[in-house]
């Protein structure tokens, strides 16, 4: 195989600094602990999981592994769409190894996955894919209309058998509901923002501080 045809990575992404790595997991933790002993999470317990159960213990229930970050292109090694394209853009390369500050805006959780929304800056949109939204369009048809960097998150964890790449695809979800309108039903004000409720058993922890987390724009080969 030509050493041009290997050269790309798994993904390209920003990668958080290990420090803030532990502080974003504490959080995450915090958040789900809290949320599983709430009377509004309770009520909606059969809309989170088939199973009959009672409870749910939500930090045994995703898994989460591998280093904390926001893919910015998935490149499979050159085998996606898109990604020797991507590779050669200027901003790529220019900023390739260079450190930024993640604004983390909220959390959400599903029955599949637990995530981070990023909140990008127009910098940062600047190492955007112009069709990351787009490319979940067949799965949430109201990507197409969110605006550019919609999908951008940081996965916290996935229930058993479900692929990260779920996590942008959940948090679009939310976008697109509150886009159409629906603001979710406000279940309560919690030490770190207001959380809401979109049915569905899809929760949203909107940050009163968001969380600034530093990042070092790189790549995986895996
Ligand atoms: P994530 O960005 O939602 O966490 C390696 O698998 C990384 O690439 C993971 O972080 C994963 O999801 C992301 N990923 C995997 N397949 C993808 C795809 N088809 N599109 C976008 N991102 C993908």
């Amino acid at each position: 195989v030509p050493l041009e045809e290997t050269s790309l990575p798994l993904f390209f992404g920003w990668f958080l600094l290990p420090g803030i790595q532990d502080k974003v997991r504490c959080t995450s933790m915090d958040f789900l602990k809290t949320l599983d002993t709430l009377e509004a999470f309770k009520k909606h317990l059969p809309d989170f999981t088939v199973e009959a159960e009672k409870e749910v213990d939500l930090e045994q229930y995703f898994q989460a592994n591998g280093a904390l970050h926001c893919t910015t292109k998935f490149c499979d090694y050159g085998k996606a769409e898109g990604s020797k394209e991507y590779a050669d853009k200027s901003a790529v390369k220019e900023l390739y190894g260079s450190a930024f500050e993640l604004s983390l805006s909220a959390l959400f959780v599903t029955p599949r996955t637990v995530g981070a929304r990023v909140s990008l800056s127009e910098d940062q949109l600047t190492l955007w894919p112009a069709d990351a939204e787009k490319e979940a369009v067949p799965l949430v048809p109201a990507a197409a209309t969110l605006p550019v960097g919609s999908r951008a998150h940081i996965t916290l964890g996935c229930a058993e058998g479900v692929e990260p790449q779920q996590t942008g695809f959940d948090l679009l979800e939310i976008l697109a509901l509150q886009q159409e309108g629906q603001e979710g039903e406000l279940v309560e004000e919690m030490e770190l923002g207001s959380l809401a409720y979109y049915g569905k058993g899809r929760w949203l922890l909107s940050l009163r501080e968001p969380v600034s987390a530093q990042a070092c724009f790189s790549s995986l080969y895996g």
